[in-house]
């Protein structure tokens, strides 16, 4: 397991628990753990795997809450019981991120694998692949109860914003990339 070790962060301890099912996840959730080091948000990130390591999830899911994680972002692909199955041990709110894997047709075993959950277990799933998302969404939620990364949140969104507006006045100056055709 590694811990996240951000400088002058409030958070002494990991309040985001982010595990996956293989370390072919990995090139996936780094998209996660970039969105928490950008808000500066102290995380876990470990393998767990439903179906190699049952005992291991098990486990992981049951000390969350006491260990002070506040949600978890579980990535799978495949037959993707993880996040399901975590969110079912667990009283935390869990992110789930669907995987395209090596052995998946497409991604949709692992989007309806994490996204049809029977009702009373909820996963909140983001599209296919993007962790990123789910790094940003367990940052909001943290956000709820702390007026810091609220802020960073706030700050992020007006940044994107501020992109669209450069996008939209590049384009009325007529500066289109060489790709587009015009006529
Ligand atoms: N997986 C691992 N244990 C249970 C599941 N569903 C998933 C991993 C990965 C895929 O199987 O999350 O996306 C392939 O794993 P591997 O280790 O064979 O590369």
């Amino acid at each position: 397991m590694i811990e996240s070790e951000i400088p002058n962060s409030k958070f002494q301890i990991p309040v985001i628990g982010i595990i996956m099912g293989s370390d072919s996840d990995l090139p996936i959730m780094q998209a996660a753990a970039d969105m928490l080091n950008q808000f500066e948000i102290v995380f876990e990130l470990t393998i767990v795997s439903a179906h190699r390591t049952p005992e291991r999830m098990f486990e992981y899911a049951k000390t969350a809450k006491d260990r002070g994680l506040k949600v978890i972002i579980a990535g799978a692909g495949g037959a993707a019981h993880l996040p399901g199955m975590v969110a079912s041990i667990t009283s935390l709110p869990v992110i789930g991120v669907p995987i395209k894997s090596t052995n998946s047709t497409e991604g949709w075993d692992s989007i309806l694998s994490i996204l049809q959950m029977p009702g009373g277990v909820p996963v909140a799933t983001v599209a296919l692949n993007a962790a990123k998302n789910a790094g940003i969404l367990a940052a909001q939620i943290i956000g709820t109860f702390d007026e810091a990364v609220s802020n960073k949140i706030t700050d992020y969104k007006q940044q994107l914003e501020k992109e669209v507006y450069e996008k939209v006045q590049n384009l009325q100056s007529g500066n289109y990339p060489d790709s587009f055709d015009t006529k």
